[in-house]
């Protein structure tokens, strides 16, 4: 058996060596490379741009501008046809609605020379009012898209309203009445931006076959191929897309960020283009974190019964509204199920301002719920005078408990019931709590240090319920060996590997024998790509059901052969066996293409209308300097429940990356945009990520259940463990100092005041 074991990670030995593997890694001949001018206004109309200048430069091949595109609105979101995001955006606008949004492109023969002509490009704006403070973008009298949605999604044409929820379960007001306690809080969360190491990137050209090819790097292949296709008004059979080797995506590329441009270039000029964005082009032209602010209140009995929950929501979605609709409905659908109550009230407004574009970031809205909602009990807690943890421990879901939530919310569809089948959240805090010394907290090293404890429970999901689905197809050598091809995205991490292991163990052969492709629209069955933590969960099922597809293919052939029952055929460890009549899988293999001469291969699909809950207790060990207000994570541990674990080691560096995000968004990320809508620090010096040298003692606790709704028993990682670190450290900053920052990140300055101020 793989599954359960660190197996090599499939691709590991070509990047640890440096092999050409990423989009970059290939030059076609002639390749010619593409440039973005972008406005400098927040808001502006374009009237008109004068290109003379620019193509009488030598090495300019082309310059386009809004008068060269159609105007097709469409979303930007790779998300399943049809897309709940709005169709407010077209390929070349003709309003600038951001301090970096496209005005002209430019095509010449070197990156430099692409450079110098954005420089010889006029461009005649008549520049707008702007607005860009998203508390006031609803009572503002700039429009920002003035022509309606077409499907009604947004209010474009009426209000900068980008996308609503409106979900009421029970009665809170009335249930507030009747409670001991009723906290109400505000939270406020920052803008960030996923800072993967690669930037986006993409390579398009025309085959001799008059095909348009895009190599990118992407989440979604197949939702590209499909918006594409809209966008450019051409037929998906005319359309190519390879994602080679991945260097993260987290989000920021579930989206048709630059693909394209490069499509549109390479059809004008028959040659192959690229374009490759600018560490300082991801921070403004990229996609973020939604910034946020949560409005919470909360009402409990003396007994810490959890009565019922207002959450609202008011969301900066920015220039357009790719994920303006999703990303808001999981802040309230993946976290409020942490704490069934039978009032529950979510209401999100998500609106357009002149800021640069929100999108999908690893927890896809859940981090900013889940820092309101685990701050909030602790203030609960406080109010009750209960110890935070016995709070939690009374309220959180249970194993077959359901989830109030889901069956009345979804990603813009239809809600879907969800039974906790597996969950060992209990477990979780339990050893969370001891390894974190819950109950025996360290002193401070220093006599001007304070030491706190704290921590965050989170849940999340394994895709997307009822809409998610991906396919795979398996096809057996004859020497055993066996090619499976997935549409399922790796972009880092380690997809292929898993998806490997469990094809091997399907097949009862070694791990060794599988060579996987992922993913080309061409040479791959259809998936809906890396994004809601679906991979393992979907993806894996798809392959698990093409690998017992291709088993009883084999079955029949041995059974014919042997005169057994096919279903008595047994498949492990590299044989088949029934009875006394036993071979060897190569032999199978050579019997099955050279006496019945057949080409085993199967594709099969899967998909769920379950999402099943991962879970996380994540516990941080802080101390505060009074003196600066700076703060050190000297321990974080997270307790996790992932379902079973199909590889162990790449399981915790999930959680490792995970933490590291969720600590740099506890502590120093926060992208400053000033008034007039520009980026005030669109590079590392001045946006700090956490770096491996910054991450404090860690601990990873697995806690394996057996989810019942798939076969290998295997639920999500990806996502859940960036939602505990910002509330576990923040509570635990207010363990320490009896104040609690309502805002993130807690840079030193922020608890510096805090401290100083007088209460
Ligand atoms: S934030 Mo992910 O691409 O669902």
């Amino acid at each position: 058996m793989s599954t359960g074991c660190n197996v090599p990670k499939i691709d590991g030995d070509k990047l640890v060596r440096g092999l050409p593997a990423f989009v970059d890694d290939i030059t076609p001949a002639g390749l010619l490379y593409a440039k973005i001018l972008r406005s400098p206004h927040a808001h502006a109309r374009i009237i008109s741009v004068d290109i003379t200048k620019a193509m009488a430069l030598e090495g300019v091949v082309d310059v386009i501008w809004h008068k060269d595109v159609k105007q097709i609105p469409h979303t930007r979101a790779g998300q399943s046809y049809p897309e709940p995001s709005p169709y407010d955006y077209t390929v070349m606008p003709t309003k600038a609605r951001f301090v970096g949004d496209r005005v002209a492109v430019v095509l010449a023969e070197s990156l430099r020379i692409a450079e110098d002509a954005l420089e010889l490009i006029d461009v005649e704006y008549e520049v707008l009012p702007a607005v860009t403070d998203f508390t006031q973008s609803l009572d503002s009298d700039v429009l920002i898209h003035e022509e309606p949605d077409p499907r009604g999604i947004s209010k474009g044409g009426e209000s900068n309203l980008a996308a609503m929820i409106d979900v009421h379960l029970g009665d809170v007001d009335k249930a507030l009445e009747t409670c001991d306690v009723v906290v109400s809080r505000v939270y406020h969360l920052p803008r960030v931006q996923a800072a993967h190491v690669e930037p986006h990137i993409s390579i398009a050209w025309i085959d001799e076959d008059n095909r348009l090819i895009v190599r990118t790097s992407t989440q979604v292949p197949f939702h590209l191929r499909r918006m594409l296709s809209t966008v450019l008004e051409m037929p998906e059979s005319k359309i190519r897309v390879i994602k080679p080797r991945v260097g993260g995506g987290f989000g920021d590329k579930q989206e048709l960020v630059c693909e394209d441009l490069v499509s549109v270039l390479a059809i004008r000029t028959g040659k192959p283009v690229r374009i490759e964005f600018t560490r300082e082009e991801e921070f403004v032209a990229a996609r973020l974190r939604h910034r946020q602010r949560i409005s919470m209140t909360t009402g409990a009995m003396k007994d810490g019964t959890l009565v019922a929950n207002r959450m609202k929501v008011l969301a900066d979605t920015g220039a357009y509204g790719s994920h303006a609709l999703t990303v808001q409905a999981n802040t309230g659908q993946k976290t409020l199920p942490l704490y069934p109550m039978e009032n529950i009230h979510y209401h999100v407004d998500s609106v357009y301002t002149n800021n640069p574009i929100s999108g999908a970031f690893r927890g896809y809205g859940a981090p900013q719920g889940f820092f309101a909602l685990e701050c909030q009990i602790d203030e609960v807690a406080k109010e009750l005078g209960m110890d935070r943890l016995e709070l939690r421990k009374k309220n959180h879901i249970n194993p077959g408990e359901d989830d109030p939530i889901s069956a009345h919310l979804n990603e813009g569809k239809p809600g879907m019931a969800r039974r906790m089948n597996s969950c060992a959240l209990a477990e979780c805090i339990a050893s969370g709590a001891d390894e974190i010394g819950w109950n025996n907290k360290q002193e401070p090293t220093h006599p001007r240090f304070k030491r706190g404890i704290g921590v965050g429970l989170a849940m999340q999901g394994s895709g997307i319920a009822g809409v998610d689905w991906g396919a795979a197809t398996v096809k057996l050598n004859d020497d055993c060996s066996v090619n499976l091809f997935v549409g399922a995205t790796d972009i880092g991490q380690g997809s292929d590997t898993v998806l490997s292991q469990m094809c091997a163990d399907e097949l009862g052969i070694d791990y060794e024998k599988i060579v996987i492709l992922s993913s080309d629209t061409d040479l791959t069955p259809f998936d809906v790509g890396a994004y809601a933590s679906s991979t393992t969960y979907v993806s894996g099922g798809a392959v698990v059901k093409a690998a017992t597809k291709l088993r009883e293919q084999l079955a029949e052939v041995l059974a014919a052969k042997w005169d057994v029952p096919a279903e008595e055929i047994i498949f492990a460890d590299n044989k088949a066996e029934c009875g006394d009549h036993s071979m060897t899988m190569t032999e199978v293999a050579n019997f099955a293409f050279y006496e019945a001469k057949i080409q085993p291969m199967a594709t099969a699909s899967f998909t769920s209308d379950d999402s099943p809950a991962p879970f996380a207790a994540q516990f941080a060990d802080v101390e505060v300097d009074t003196e600066t207000g700076q703060v050190f994570v000297r321990k974080f541990v997270s307790s996790c429940d992932f379902g079973k674990i199909i590889h162990p080691l790449m399981a915790e560096g999930q959680v490792d990356g995970a933490v590291a995000q969720g600590l740099g968004y506890a502590l120093c990320e926060e992208l400053h945009i000033d008034d007039e809508g520009r980026v005030l620090n669109p590079h590392f010096l001045d946006y700090k990520i956490y770096t491996a040298l910054d991450m404090p003692e860690m601990k990873i606790i697995f806690h394996e259940t057996n989810e019942p709704s798939h076969k290998y028993g295997v639920k999500a990682a990806g996502e859940v463990v960036i939602d505990g670190p910002a509330p576990a450290v923040v509570n635990a900053i207010t363990d320490a100092i009896g104040k609690r920052s309502y805002t993130i990140p807690a840079t030193p300055e922020r608890i510096w005041k805090l401290i100083k101020e007088t209460s």
